[in-house]
C-alpha cells in the first residue's frame, strides 16, 4: 500500500484558464464554430511561423490527417513502415485498403532501418510511411535516396515530432508530406487535433478540400473526401498554447536531464539517445531494460505500478503482433528481430511539464533500488 498520488507516464500540458475565457467570448460572439473560421485561420498561421514550414493544414486528429494524407498522394498498393509506433501509423494504411509491409528498426534510434528498406520493395511498393519515433528524426537523407531511386512517395508519421529541427530547419519538411498529432498526450495540445505539412500551396488546397468532403464552393465537390476539420474550439486552444509551449519544452528538456543523469550509467539501462537533431522536444523518455539489470523489463513495470506509477510500453506489442497484421509474410517473427527485442525492454517514464522534482525522485529511487 502506499498514499502516494499516481503519476502517470504523460498529463497534458494546459494553460490558465482565464485565459481561455477571452476565445470562448470571440467564438459565442461571432457563432462560427467550425468550417475554417477565423481562429483556424490564425493557427495555421501561428503554427507556420512557430515551426518554421510554409503549408499547415489543420485536422481534428493526428489519424485522419495519417489517412488523408494517404488519400491526397493516392497511395495504393503496399507501402513499407515500421512496426514499432503506436497503432494508428499501421490503421491508416488499412483504411486506405493498402497493405503495410513491415520493416525492421536501427538498433539505435529506434525508427526504421534505411538499409533493409529496398529488400521489402516490390512492383506494388507506391511509398514509405516512416514514423520519426519519440521525436528523434529517421534518416531522413538515406530514405529520400531509396524513395527518388524506386520512385517512391514518403510520407512522414511526425505525430512526436512537433517542433524538432535539425541543422536546416524544421523535421517537418521532409518527404512528400508528414503528420502531426495534438492529442492530450502530445508535446503540443489542443486536446485532440493534427495537422499535415505539405511543400506547396497546391497541394495544402487539395488536403483542404479533402478535409472538407472535397467541397471546393457550395456546388462543387472535387474529390470523395471526408470531414476532418479541427473546430474552432481546438484551435483557439491550438493558438493559447503557443504562448506556452516553449515553456513547457523546456521544463521536459530539465526533467529529461535529470533521468539521463540519474539512469545512463545504470548497469542493465540504456537510455535512448537524441538522432541527429539540433532541437528536440523531450517528448518521451523511454528506456531500454536488458539482462543486466536485477528485474525484467515487466517486472519493473509492475513494481512500479505497484508505487502508483504508471510507466508505460510504447511499443509494445509491435503493431505487426495485433490480429489484423499478424498474418502478413513481413509481420514474421524472423523478420524484425530488432523491433522486438526494443518492444520486449523499452519502458517509457513519465514525463510532463508537471511533474515535479520530488515526484521525479521517487520514480528514480524505485528504479534503482
Ligand atoms: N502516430 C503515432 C506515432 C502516434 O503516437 C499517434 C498517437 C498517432 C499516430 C495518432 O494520433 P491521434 O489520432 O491520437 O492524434 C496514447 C494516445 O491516445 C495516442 O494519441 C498516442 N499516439 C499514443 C502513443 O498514446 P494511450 O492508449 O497510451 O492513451 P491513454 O489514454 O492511456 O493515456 C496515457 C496517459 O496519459 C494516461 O494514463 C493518463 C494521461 N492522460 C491521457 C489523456 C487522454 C491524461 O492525463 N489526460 C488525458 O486526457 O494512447
Amino acid at each position: 500500500m502506499n498514499n502516494q498520488k499516481p503519476i502517470y507516464v504523460t498529463q497534458p500540458y494546459l494553460p490558465p484558464l482565464e485565459e481561455l475565457m477571452p476565445y470562448l467570448e470571440k467564438i459565442w460572439e461571432r457563432k462560427i464554430l467550425t468550417n475554417g473560421g477565423p481562429f483556424h485561420q490564425e493557427f495555421e498561421q501561428a503554427l507556420c511561423d512557430y515551426l518554421g514550414v510554409e503549408y499547415i493544414s489543420l485536422f481534428s486528429n493526428g489519424t485522419l490527417a495519417l489517412v488523408t494524407a494517404l488519400q491526397a498522394l493516392r497511395i495504393t498498393g503496399e507501402v513499407i513502415t515500421t512496426p514499432y509506433s503506436f497503432v494508428a501509423t499501421a490503421h491508416s494504411l488499412l483504411w486506405n485498403g493498402i497493405k503495410p509491409v513491415f520493416v525492421d528498426v536501427d538498433p539505435v534510434t529506434l525508427n526504421i532501418d534505411p538499409q533493409k528498406i529496398e529488400s521489402a520493395i516490390t512492383p506494388q511498393t507506391t511509398a514509405i510511411m516512416p514514423v520519426h519515433v519519440y521525436g528523434h528524426p529517421c534518416d531522413v537523407e538515406d530514405i529520400q535516396r531509396i524513395a527518388d531511386n524506386y520512385n517512391l512517395r514518403v510520407i512522414y508519421d511526425a505525430a512526436h515530432a512537433f517542433g524538432v529541427k535539425d541543422q536546416q530547419g524544421s523535421i517537418l519538411r521532409y518527404g512528400d508530406l508528414s503528420v502531426l498529432s495534438f492529442h492530450a498526450t502530445k508535446v503540443f495540445n489542443t486536446f485532440e487535433g493534427g495537422a499535415i505539412i505539405s511543400p506547396d500551396a497546391k497541394t495544402k488546397r487539395h488536403i483542404d478540400h479533402l478535409k472538407n468532403f472535397g467541397f471546393v464552393d457550395e456546388t462543387t465537390v472535387v474529390a470523395a473526401g471526408i470531414n476532418s476539420k479541427m473546430s474552432e474550439l481546438n484551435a483557439a486552444v491550438g493558438l493559447l498554447q503557443l504562448k506556452y509551449i516553449d515553456y513547457a519544452i523546456n521544463r521536459r528538456r530539465k526533467i529529461d536531464a535529470v533521468y539521463h543523469e540519474a539512469l545512463s550509467k545504470i548497469k542493465g539501462i540504456r537510455c535512448i539517445g537524441l538522432s541527429n537533431e539540433t532541437v528536440s522536444n523531450y517528448s518521451y523518455f523511454p528506456i531500454l531494460i536488458d539482462k543486466d539489470y536485477p528485474l525484467s523489463r515487466d517486472e519493473l513495470f509492475n513494481q512500479l505500478r505497484e508505487k502508483n506509477i504508471y510507466a508505460r510500453r510504447y511499443f509494445y506489442p509491435l503493431i505487426s503482433d495485433f490480429p489484423m497484421y499478424r498474418g502478413l509474410r513481413s509481420a514474421s517473427i524472423g523478420n524484425l528481430p530488432v523491433a522486438r527485442m526494443a518492444a520486449e525492454q523499452v519502458l517509457c517514464l513519465p514525463i510532463y511539464p508537471d511533474l515535479s522534482f520530488k515526484e521525479q525522485q521517487i520514480i528514480i529511487e524505485n528504479i534503482l533500488k
